[in-house]
């Protein structure tokens, strides 16, 4: 049976502007569920890639979900934890819950995150990677500012979302074999975000400036490394070539860390360069690289 709604959990630029591509272009009900009280209907605002303002109702009850709703959790890493415990400690019916982080292993860390809550009443997971490209400029507006693909978890549930996204018009595909999808996403996003963080640059300006780019290689041959010590049959001329494809396609999008670290929020380097330190920890390879930027975006986040 396929999904007949669709709830949102996440209000950050990820939530709000899927919530908006998917509420005007989809044909199906969307609503956004978030922890503050959330009872009324907000008009989002989109702009850049698309140009339009859609009203969304929102919700602070998950429970009000029923066996037709799909979940798409679009909270940062951080937050997947504690909204896992509100959301699945209270009865909900929803079926399956699509987890939409930057991060290594994030289906893993949910079902730690089950086990460790003692959860046993579990969705079906479904991971999926974006490159596109959000950049929130006001309270409900967000600028779409890069279409790059996103990859589903083939299945019935990822293989029905890819093809709504490619219906409102989203570079979307379901993959079968995930793990590498993510493996190289989780590898950009260790590259892209914290330089882009540290130096307040677009996406785009790391290609332009032979520092930047020096520091890329140097993180990129750091997590080459550590994954392939972990058993992951990586190639750093091919994870460059995604990096290079990701920037290319958001070359104008301030990069999800950026806008935490401007707005003062904390960020996912745990999930991302934070991983790689403790792999490398673990087997005894040297990183200093990646910890030169954790400790500098650490410190540009607690002031
Ligand atoms: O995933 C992103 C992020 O900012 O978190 C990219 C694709 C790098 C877009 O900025």
């Amino acid at each position: 049976m396929h999904p007949t709604d669709i709830l949102i959990i996440g209000t950050g630029s990820m939530g709000l502007g899927l919530a908006g591509i998917l509420a005007s272009h989809s044909g199906i009900p969307v609503r956004v569920y978030s922890r503050l009280p959330a009872d009324t209907t907000r008009t989002i605002v989109l702009t850049g890639r698309y140009s339009c303002s859609v009203p969304v109702r929102g919700v602070s009850d998950p429970t009000s979900s029923t066996s037709g709703t799909l979940l798409i959790a679009c909270v940062k890493a951080y937050d997947l934890a504690p909204v896992l415990k509100i959301v699945y400690q209270q009865a909900i019916q929803a079926p399956a819950l699509v987890l939409l982080q930057n991060g290594f292993f994030i289906k893993d860390f949910a079902q730690e995150t089950f086990d460790a809550l003692g959860i046993e009443k579990r969705p079906e997971l479904v991971r999926m990677i974006t490159s596109m490209g959000m950049n929130r400029t006001g309270p409900v507006t967000v600028e779409v500012a890069g279409l790059g693909e996103t990859a589903l978890e083939a299945g019935e549930t990822g293989s029905w979302l890819a093809e709504l996204l490619v219906h409102c018009g989203l570079p979307a595909y379901p993959a079968a074999t995930m793990g590498d999808k993510e493996i190289e996403k989780a590898v950009a996003n260790s590259v892209i975000n914290p330089l882009t963080a540290v130096y307040r640059v677009p996406n785009g300006a790391l290609l332009c400036e032979h520092a930047f780019r020096e520091r890329m290689h140097l993180l990129l041959q750091e997590d080459a490394l550590v994954l392939q010590h972990l058993g992951y049959q990586v190639e750093v001329t091919v994870l460059f070539e995604n990096i290079r494809k990701i920037i290319d396609n958001t070359a104008g999008n301030r990069s999800s860390m950026l806008q935490d670290v401007e707005a003062g929020r904390p960020t996912e380097i745990a999930f991302l360069n934070g991983f790689i330190i403790r792999k490398a920890g673990e087997m005894g390879i040297p990183v200093p690289a990646n910890q030169a930027v954790y400790e500098q975006v650490i410190r540009s986040t607690t002031g």
